[in-house]
């Protein structure tokens, strides 16, 4: 028997990205069992209409599929104890899965260009406007988001929870380096995310996680 009677199995690409990584994170966290089914890419035209609105990440729950980053981060953080009870507090984590999602269809149209139409040059461009326009706003507004609703200045609710899971994952990506032309460095201009993420970096339960050093290694 499954804890909590939960036979979950997620479905993701052939590659680590937040959006599959956070609901892992969480499970994993929580000593959930899932199993874990990665799509080549180039198998995903064949299954795409399989499933319910053609986009990954998506969850079968006993055998019942359901889809969208947010919903299934919801549900996997309510399993994992790392939701909250206080629907004030769940505002600050849906606000910050939002953020996740809106920050990622920004840099969208770059990566697309770069890795789907291998057209460098607008690829570069369309790069430099997003870090131009939107990179150091985006990181602001997380940050003023964790100064208002953080009154320890530790946790985005003052309790560990896939808030900080997103936070750390988003900016794990966006320090990584395998974004081109983002200069890694620029996280040093948001001292609380840093910290942030180093505090969570640390956090003994979660930085022995499988997951946690395979995001770190890839
Ligand atoms: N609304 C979806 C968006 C997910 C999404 O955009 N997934 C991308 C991969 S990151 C996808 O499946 N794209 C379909 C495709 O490439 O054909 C969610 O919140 O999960």
């Amino acid at each position: 028997m499954r804890k909590n009677n939960l036979n979950i199995k997620l479905v993701y690409f052939d590659f680590n990205f937040w959006r599959v990584d956070i609901l892992r994170l969480c499970l994993s966290f929580a000593n959930i069992p899932y199993e874990y089914e990665r799509i080549p890419r180039e198998k995903w035209v064949s299954k795409k209409n399989q499933f319910p609105f053609r986009q990954l990440p998506v969850m079968f729950l006993n055998d019942k599929v359901y889809a969208h980053t947010h919903s299934l981060a919801r549900f996997c953080a309510h399993h994992s104890n790392l939701l909250d009870v206080d629907d004030t507090k769940i505002l600050i984590i849906d606000q910050v899965i939002d953020w996740a999602n809106d920050i990622t269809l920004k840099i969208g149209p770059s990566i697309r260009a770069e890795i789907r139409e291998k057209n460098l040059e607008k690829a570069k461009s369309l790069r430099l406007n997003f870090i131009k326009n939107d990179l150091e706003n985006w990181f602001l507004y997380l940050e003023k988001l964790f100064v208002d609703s953080s009154a320890k200045k530790e946790f985005f609710t003052d309790r560990f929870s896939v808030a900080d899971i997103v936070a750390w994952r988003l900016i794990q990506w966006f320090t990584s380096g395998k974004l081109n032309y983002i200069d890694t460095n620029f996280i040093n201009d948001f001292y609380l995310l840093k910290k942030l993420y180093h505090r969570i970096s640390n956090i003994e339960k979660f930085k022995t996680l499988s997951e946690f050093k395979e995001i770190l290694k890839n």
